[in-house]
């Protein structure tokens, strides 16, 4: 009986001190300045465009698309022109270990909240945006998360829709066109930097890619061979995981049998696991390969394996040490430094590449963000990279060309 009482107390309480708070603070209906003191504003004077001029979105706000570049959902609207493409595969239900890798677009997205494409850097001399390839960040594919095989017809229907959009053309006079000469059509296509996803997302872009171009070369930076035979007793989707996809690619006759690994160091069966890779058409370069041949031999191998064929970059994050990138589903102690995957990408530029990923960055085992935050530098350097004719030049500065490093 005494707690209704003491409610209505407090009510009552309450009410009237907010009927009395309402006329100690605003007498006479001054504003709440006026009642300070303070001069009256008349906003309608000092609009925030005459005063601060545009409203624009700081690194750390606004919506979120790659390094702020326009968004679009592209696989609705036909009307976006690009001539890179940015499109994320949120997809992981075929991953073996760590699952995680679904919010891997989101992350490298957000990792990449503080750049800018059209900055520069010492290193390449240059930026993306200056490059005159159109940039335009086309959201994600809605990718079913239960159902694999429907899940990878929509991503290939995805990057086909895509691939047959026509191009921009650029946006500055250094644009070049890139891949008519390879299309089988003979027409210039756009060029898409995919966001994974885990790694079997590069079986139906290689599907599409084959509609286009035939069979590509693959560039593979990863700690893991991917080329893995499926397992006895697996049942058609089971064959397909993201272990195996590039022995099913070049089942499926989608792959030359020129293709590179760069920074393998993972544990093996046994020799069959070489001899099998070898038949699916990849060399090795090993991880270790930097310390005993030197990062600009690394280089050159690779540029001479794939020569001026069309070439599809492929980087599993977990290329890169796990110290310097955790945050993926199957980490592999002794890796590559960002800054040496970084300088093998700028070696590279020149070659004919026809697209691009990275893929396995899982955000739910980073720690600050490091692996998105490398995730997007490694995409803001495929963008340069896809575009330059040659590898950049050192900076210079106070060095001359008898001060290079020889290995
Ligand atoms: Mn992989």
């Amino acid at each position: 009986m005494l707690l209704p009482a003491i409610l209505a107390l407090f009510f009552v309480r309450v009410n009237a001190h907010a009927s009395h708070r309402s006329d100690e603070f605003y007498p006479q209906a001054k504003t709440f300045q006026q009642h300070l003191g303070m001069d009256v504003v008349d906003v309608s004077t000092e609009p925030w465009t005459s005063k601060y001029g545009p409203q624009f979105d700081l690194g750390y706000t606004g919506p979120l698309s790659f390094s702020h570049l326009p968004y679009s959902r592209c696989l609705d609207d036909g009307v976006a022109r690009f001539d890179i493409g940015l499109l994320g595969m949120p997809f992981d239900t075929t991953t073996s270990f760590r699952p995680g890798a679904r919010f891997g677009p989101f992350a490298i997205r957000s990792g990449s909240r503080r750049q800018g494409t059209d900055r520069g850097t010492l290193a390449w001399g240059t930026s993306p945006g200056e490059l005159g390839a159109a940039l335009l960040d086309c959201g994600d594919v809605p990718v079913s998360a239960m159902d694999n095989a429907k899940a990878i017809d929509q991503m290939e229907a995805a990057y086909s829709t895509l691939l047959g959009r026509p191009v921009h053309g650029g946006t500055t006079a250094a644009y070049k066109p890139s891949t008519a000469a390879f299309a089988l059509d003979g027409v210039e296509h756009p060029r898409i930097v995919t966001l994974g996803g885990d790694h079997t997302i590069v079986l139906p872009i290689l599907r599409a890619l084959n509609k286009v171009y035939g069979p590509v070369s693959v560039i593979h930076f990863d700690a893991h061979l991917d080329t893995w035979a499926p397992p006895p007793f697996a049942t058609g989707q089971e064959r397909i995981s993201h272990g195996s996809f590039f022995a099913i690619a070049a089942e499926e006759g989608l792959l030359t049998n020129t293709s590179v690994h760069a920074g393998i160091r993972c544990q093996m069966h046994g020799i069959e696991d070489i001899e099998h890779d070898d038949s699916v058409g990849f060399q090795v370069i090993s991880t270790d390969d930097i310390d005993d041949y030197g990062i600009r031999k690394v280089i050159q191998k690779i540029r001479e394996r794939i020569e001026d064929r069309p070439v599809y970059l492929s980087l599993d994050i977990d290329v890169v040490d796990p110290g310097l990138a955790p945050a993926t589903g199957t980490p592999e102690p002794g890796g590559w430094t960002t800054r040496e995957v970084k300088r093998i990408l700028r070696g590279l530029a020149g070659l004919n590449f026809i697209g691009a990923d990275i893929v396995e960055v899982a955000p739910a085992y980073d720690n600050a963000d490091v692996t998105g935050i490398a995730a997007a530098d490694i995409v803001y350097d495929f963008l340069a990279m896809m575009q330059l004719d040659s590898p950049p030049q050192p900076h210079g500065g106070p060095f001359s060309e008898s001060d290079l490093a020889h290995q």
